[in-house]
Formats: structure tokens, C-alpha cells, sequence
């Protein structure tokens, strides 16, 4: 069954529910089926075809829903992006899609114009109107109607090409299925006990498979109710919670932190709340047993990829170890690989690899890199780690540099190759330092030019606009030279952050 099908489900059984609280605006599930069904319509008026790539570049709202939902609906393929990109990230995935055509914010129009590349046809939405902007001049967008081509569309067909940092510097499009979505949103359904009397408080951004594939979808599949926002803060969270107006969270660990460390926690009571969610990074044990003792929950750890959506969960009823990011969810295999792709036993580290009907298509262009992913039919996550005498499994580390900050993944590379084109720069390396409230923060190491110096306020304004806010160093230290081994591999974990010049 399509992720179309499920959810059309829901729209029949609960067509007057309130799905969506988002700014004072209630969105019912019928209305969502109508928006969405005149999206697929109206995208059906400007060629877009079966399989067609459409990207979404919108803030957190009911319009970010209508327009993904549609999409898929006319049987395209939606590529979810972040408002905070830059030039340089936005040029490729546009090149690399094809997308032909993209729903956006009125604001970010010129921006998108300015690029190098960008779709055939955009879609600025408005708080009135739906505006088309593309090759015939400009229009309206929204077209009445209610096209559903569910009929052709298969599990194995794609709903969603997400992109994902790449360890060469550019990010990868993940091809991800209906039934890749609509199998593993239906596993964690069951496995958190999750129903339509749920009320959800969703304060992720939609771009990510975190807030999109579970928060969204969950919704969707469900028929439950969501609180949604424009952005996670922590006070409004714990307000809405001690008020008793919704009964599951989900957050990164960053959120998490920032929950513990408000003034006055006795100030809410949360035990209205049913289950509180955590994945994207990892949940320190200390930040577990906090948040234990200041509200009375165990936070529920749970482990995905974008590649992979969920794979492991610590259980709803039985232990939820601290440290650990759980049990294999049901329907998935989760082995530890060795060096030669040979198998691990319990208690040995190795490589976390994954099968199931949650895994990917593979890259989108890059038949390479697919192939280098997966070792006898699974997909190697990256990440080391290993598992208990009671199969819980333990993540120890990651086998590329990766950083992750806050819960968004930064590559060194494309922050260095960006860098590196600074007149002032010789040479710079890029490597996550330890932070307690982002887990990891983004750090560069420059070798300037010459005698030149170079102030962190001159290199944020430099990449700002080029990179995401979020890639953007925290921090610069000044070295003559960068550590090197006998390979000349540049040797990050021996780069601290005190000035080297
Ligand atoms: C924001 N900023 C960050 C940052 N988030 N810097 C480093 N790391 C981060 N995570 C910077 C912005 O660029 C900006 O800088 C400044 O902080 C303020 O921006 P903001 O938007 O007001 O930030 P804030 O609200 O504080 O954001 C923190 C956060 C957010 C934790 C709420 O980072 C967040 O929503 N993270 C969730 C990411 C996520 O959903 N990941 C899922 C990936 S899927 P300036 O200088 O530009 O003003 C995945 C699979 C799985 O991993 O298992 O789920
Ligand atoms: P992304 O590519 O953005 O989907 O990020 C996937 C990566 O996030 C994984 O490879 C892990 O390294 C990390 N991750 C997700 N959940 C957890 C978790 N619970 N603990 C530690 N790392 C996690």
C-alpha cells in the first residue's frame, strides 16, 4: 500500500478531526485532503508526470503539509529543503534533482532567482494565494480539484528524494519509497503505542525525516491531533506540556538540554505527557537521568538515518537504557559488520549495518557510492557501535568525521572547500569539538596566508549566505601548520581549540 493509500485512510474516517493547531489556525483532516487535492491537481495542469521531482522550500506550517502530501498525490516526487541553505547548497541539489518545479515563500523568490540554477516553474505561496511564476508568465497556481493517482503508485516507487551531507563535500539525494515510508511510520506506530487519541507537540522543522517522516506522517496515519510550531522553544513547550495539551513530544537531544537547564523546572508539571522521543543525535546518560529527575519521564531513545528512516527504539514498556539506542524494530535486521563484511558477535564493535523494508533506493546519480554503501544486501549506516547480552544495541562512533550539531549533520569538507576560497586562507580543516548543549559544535582550524589574521566575524560573514547558518564554525583557531600523518592525512582529533599560532 502507498503512503497515499494510508493516508487517505485517515481523511475518510476522520474528515472533520482537527489535525493541525498551528498560530491560531485549526486544520481539519478533510481540509488537508482538499488542499492537498487541488496541489495534485493544479501540479497535473503544468506537466509534471509520475515520478516528476518537485521540491518544497517553506517554513513550518499547514502549507509545508498541503504542498508535500500533493505532491505525492499527483505521484511526483517531493525533495524537502531547508529554508536556511545557501547558494552553494541549493545550486547543486537543484542540478543534481532536476527538480522542475518548487513550492516557496514569497520572500525567498529573489533569492531563488539569483541561483544559478533553479526549477522551471515556482510556486510562491501565499497566505491568500498560490502564485505560479514560471516559463508562461505569472498565474494562479491552485486549480480546483482532487487528483489522487493512487492506483498506479506502488510501494517501490519514490516519494521522496532527501538530501543528506556528503563526505565529499556535496550533498547526496536519498531516494526514499512509499513502502519505505509507509512500512516503518506503521512499525512505530505499534511499537510506541501510538493512537488516534494521541496529541502530539511538534517543534522540528519539516525538512528532516525526523519531523516530516515520523511527526508528519505519524499524524497523517494515525489521525491523532498536533500541536505544531514555527520553532522549538523551550519555554512555550514546557507551558503547553504543564498545561496538559499534549501527550507526546519528540525533540533532538539539543531540545532536550534546553528543557533541563530552564530556570525554575519545578515551576512545570508534566505528567500529563505519555511518552517523551529522542533521536538525530545521541542522548547523553546524564541528560536521561536529568530529565528523569527534574519531570518523572524516561526519555524513549530511538536511532534512524535518512537513508534508513528508524531502526532501533528502546522499548514503550520494557527498560529503556540510558546509553543505549535500543532494541531492533520489528521487521528489521540491525547486524554488526567487521573490517571484511563478516558478522559480529554480541559485546564486539563493528560497523552498524541494516536490512529491511525500510532501506533506501540508493543515491540518486551516484551508482558508486550506492554500491560502496551496502555490504550481502545491507546498508552500512556509518555509525560504530555494538550490542548487549539483551541486544540492545550501543552506538560508539561514526567511521567518516562527521559532525552532529544539534542534530543536523555538518561534513567537514564542504565547510572547508567553502573556506578554502577565502583570499586570507592557506588552508583549513574543519572538526566537531564536544559542546553540552549541541553535543558537537563546528570548529575550523585555518593556516592563514601569509601574515594575514582572520576574525570569526569576518569568515561567518564570508560564508554566511553560501552555507547553512548551521555548518557555519562557532569558533576559529589560528594555526601555522595542520597536523599531518606519515600519509599526509590531515589528523583532526589532534586539533584543539587553543590558538596554535
Ligand atoms: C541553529 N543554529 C545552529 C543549530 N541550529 N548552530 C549549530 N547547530 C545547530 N543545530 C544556529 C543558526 O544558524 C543561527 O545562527 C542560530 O543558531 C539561531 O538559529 P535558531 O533557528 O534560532 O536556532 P535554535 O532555535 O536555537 O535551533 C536549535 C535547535 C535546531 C536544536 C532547535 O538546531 C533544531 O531544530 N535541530 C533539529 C535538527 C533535526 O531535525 N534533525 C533531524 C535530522 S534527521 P546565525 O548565526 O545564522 O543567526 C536524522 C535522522 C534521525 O538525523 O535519526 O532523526
Ligand atoms: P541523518 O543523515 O541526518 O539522517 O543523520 C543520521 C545520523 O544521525 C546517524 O548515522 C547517527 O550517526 C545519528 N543518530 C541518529 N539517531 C541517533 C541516536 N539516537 N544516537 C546517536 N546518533 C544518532
Amino acid at each position: 500500500m502507498s503512503l497515499n493509500k494510508l493516508f487517505l485512510s485517515t481523511f475518510s474516517r476522520y474528515p472533520s478531526r482537527v489535525a493541525f493547531q498551528f498560530e491560531g489556525r485549526e486544520i481539519t483532516f478533510g481540509e488537508i485532503e482538499k488542499r492537498a487535492g487541488e496541489v495534485a491537481a493544479s501540479l497535473l495542469t503544468l506537466r509534471v508526470e509520475p515520478g516528476s521531482r518537485v521540491a518544497v522550500l517553506l517554513p513550518n506550517g499547514p502549507d509545508l503539509i498541503f504542498a508535500h502530501l500533493g505532491i505525492n498525490f499527483a505521484g511526483a516526487v517531493r525533495i524537502p529543503l531547508n529554508p536556511a541553505y545557501g547558494e552553494r547548497e541549493l545550486n547543486h541539489i537543484f542540478e543534481d534533482s532536476e527538480a522542475e518545479i518548487i513550492f516557496t515563500h514569497p520572500e525567498y523568490v529573489p533569492r531563488l532567482k539569483k541561483l544559478r540554477v533553479f526549477p522551471r516553474e515556482i510556486i510562491a505561496v501565499g497566505e491568500e494565494n498560490w502564485v505560479r511564476i514560471g516559463g508562461r508568465g505569472i498565474g494562479d497556481f491552485l486549480v480546483a480539484g482532487d487528483t489522487f493517482c493512487d492506483e498506479e503508485v506502488k510501494d517501490s516507487e519514490l516519494a521522496m528524494i532527501a538530501y543528506t551531507s556528503g563526505t565529499t563535500g556535496l550533498s547526496k539525494g536519498a531516494m526514499i519509497t512509499h513502502g519505505n515510508l509507509r512500512s516503518n511510520i506503521e512499525t512505530l506506530i505499534k511499537f510506541w503505542g501510538w493512537t488516534e487519541n494521541e496529541k502530539l507537540l511538534l517543534t522540528l522543522p519539516l525538512f528532516h525525516i525526523h519531523g516530516l517522516g515520523l511527526g508528519i506522517h505519524g499524524v497523517m496515519a494515525t489521525g491523532c491531533s498536533c500541536i505544531l510550531k514555527p520553532k522549538f522553544d523551550p519555554e512555550e513547550v514546557l507551558n503547553i506540556l504543564n498545561r496538559g495539551e499534549a501527550t507526546l513530544f519528540m525533540g533532538v537531544p539539543t531540545m532536550y538540554h534546553r528543557l533541563a537547564e530552564i530556570e525554575n523546572p519545578s515551576r512545570f508539571d508534566l505528567s500529563r505527557v505519555r511518552l517523551f522521543i529522542s533521536g538525530s543525535a545521541a542522548l547523553s546518560p546524564a541528560l536521561f537521568q536529568k530529565f528523569e529527575e527534574l519531570y518523572g519521564h524516561k526519555i524513549l531513545e530511538r536511532y534512524g538515518l535518512t537513508e534508513t528512516i528508524m531502526n532501533t527504539s528502546n522499548p514503550l514498556d520494557g527498560i529503556r537504557k540510558p546509553g543505549s539506542v535500543g532494541l531492533p524494530l520489528p521487521g528489521i535486521e540491525v547486524r554488526i559488520i567487521g573490517e571484511k563484511g563478516n558478522y559480529l558477535k554480541a559485546g564486539k564493535t563493528g560497523e552498524v549495518a541494516v536490512k529491511g523494508p525500510n532501506i533506501f533506493k540508493g543515491y540518486l546519480n551516484q551508482p558508486d557510492a550506492t554500491e560502496k554503501a551496502f555490504v550481502k544486501k545491507y546498508f552500512r549506516t556509518g555509525d560504530l557501535g555494538f550490542f548487549d547480552e539483551e541486544g540492545y544495541l550501543h552506538l560508539s562512533g561514526r567511521k567518516s568525521e562527521l559532525i552532529i550539531s544539534g542534530g543536523y549533520n555538518v561534513y567537514p569538507r564542504e565547510v572547508e572547500d567553502v573556506i578554502n576560497t577565502h583570499p586570507k586562507v592557506q588552508e583549513a580543516a574543519v572538526a566537531g569539538i564536544s559542546d553540552p548543549e549541541l553535543g558537537e559544535k563546528v570548529w575550523a582550524f585555518i593556516v592563514p596566508r601569509g601574515q594575514e589574521s582572520i576574525e570569526v566575524s569576518e569568515l561567518k560573514a564570508f560564508l554566511q549566505g553560501q552555507i547553512a547558518g548551521y555548518k557555519i564554525p562557532k569558533g576559529v583557531t589560528l594555526v601555522s601548520e595542520l597536523p599531518r600523518n606519515a600519509m599526509g592525512k590531515v589528523m583532526k582529533n589532534q586539533m584543539k581549540p587553543v590558538s596554535g599560532l
